[in-house]
């Protein structure tokens, strides 16, 4: 990937996003101040929140594809998919108390998630190869929280916001791809005991595996691989709902169980 910024701009804007997200305060989208910056850059800034990240004690433990369904592009109003880290501190197990007073807007997106089994790397990968390296496949819900004011932002931004990852909650019930049909799997999602949104998985891309195919192909324009024992959150599979303190989210999944999160 070429990037069109500096080093100095490319550590500029981290400094920027990396204080937007631990201060849970909204700021501009990267591009009004920088108009050269294009998604090159984006990943750049992200690849440097992640070496900061790793440098405050945080462990690397997978990946998330974001922006995969036709429902999240038309309601970011981008059309091309997205990846980005995930890290120990984010992760949340089923039923948690995710506190909101450290965000700044949450959103939630309930999503397949996929646990490997073997190292996968380069631009060709194939959800076959995807489907053949998986361990297991864990239902969840992915917490985003842009840093952008109103969630108004442009690819290259968002992608240096880490894809606005904030948490992920991962449900217990383990299983194997082998025994599951992962492209028609349906999803009721509710909050608060209503429906907030219904869906298949073949809404992610046709396929949840192929979204993680795409994110093996885009590590690799990263010259990064996905080791053996990554965990990857494979997209939304319903548009993204808001939720304020007192909700209770959970997604239901046709033979994969469901995952519950409270937010105070
Ligand atoms: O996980 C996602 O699909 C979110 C990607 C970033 C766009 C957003 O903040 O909605
Ligand atoms: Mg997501």
């Amino acid at each position: 990937m070429t990037l069109t910024l500096s080093r100095s701009d490319i550590e500029r804007l981290a400094d920027r996003v990396e204080a937007a997200q631990d201060n849970a305060r909204a700021i501009p989208k990267l591009t009004d101040d920088f108009p050269r910056m294009g998604l090159a850059d984006g990943y750049a800034v992200q690849s440097e929140l992640r070496r900061r990240r790793i440098r405050q004690g945080h462990r690397l433990v997978g990946w998330k594809a974001g922006l995969t369904s036709k429902a999240k592009m038309l309601q970011m109003g981008v059309d091309v998919p997205s990846i980005g880290f995930l890290m120990s501190n984010m992760a949340r197990t089923d039923n948690a108390q995710v506190r909101t007073d450290d965000l700044v807007h949450p959103r939630v997106e309930c999503e397949v998630a996929f646990v490997t089994k073997k190292d996968l790397h380069g631009p060709d990968c194939t959800r076959d190869e995807v489907l053949a390296a998986t361990d297991f496949v864990l239902p969840a819900i992915e917490v985003i929280d842009s840093r952008f004011a109103g969630f108004k932002f442009d690819l290259p931004s968002v992608v240096a916001d880490n894809g606005s990852s904030a948490r992920f909650v991962t449900g217990a019930r383990a299983r194997d791809v082998a025994d599951l049909d992962l492209r028609t799997l349906g999803v009721v999602f509710e909050k608060n005991g209503v429906s907030i949104g219904m869906g298949a998985t073949a809404a992610v891309l046709g396929h949840p595996a192929e979204a993680v195919a795409m994110l093996v192909r885009v590590l690799a324009e990263l010259d990064e691989p996905l080791p053996a024992g990554s965990f990857v959150m494979s997209g939304g599979i319903t548009e993204a709902v808001a939720v304020t303190a007192g909700d209770h989210v959970v997604a239901r999944y046709q033979d994969l169980g469901s995952v519950s999160v409270r937010f105070i």
